[in-house]
């Protein structure tokens, strides 16, 4: 009966970590496919959350160019997330394939 009590306190304060923090629409996602990101280009909205999906059997990194973001090495099925507090255009690339660059613009 402890157990059930206890195992009742985490559901429910799961629910309330994920209600609170939880953007209503969720983060807007990149897929990085075929040694690219896709799409290349995004347009979101400041404080919304960009997550990043890598599909690809080969390795990638989700880098800044100007250090505000830096993802570890992400194998296939592994994902970073980043929430953009401040607008403008945050351009970013692949540590592995200098060639994979994309943007994200923040208004
Ligand atoms: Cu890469």
């Amino acid at each position: 009966m402890k157990s059930l009590l206890i195992s009742a306190a985490l559901v429910i304060g799961l629910v309330g970590i994920s209600t609170s923090s939880a953007p209503a629409s969720g983060p807007v996602v990149v897929k990085i496919t075929g040694f690219a990101f896709s799409p290349a280009t995004i347009t979101i909205t400041k404080g919304e959350t960009v997550e990043w999906i890598n599909e690809d059997d080969a390795p990638h990194t989700v880098t800044s160019n100007t250090g505000i973001f830096k993802s570890p090495t992400l194998n296939k099925g592994q994902s970073f997330r980043h929430t953009f507090a401040t607008d403008g255009a945050f351009p970013y690339y692949c540590t592995f394939h200098r060639g994979m660059k994309a943007t994200v613009d923040v208004k």
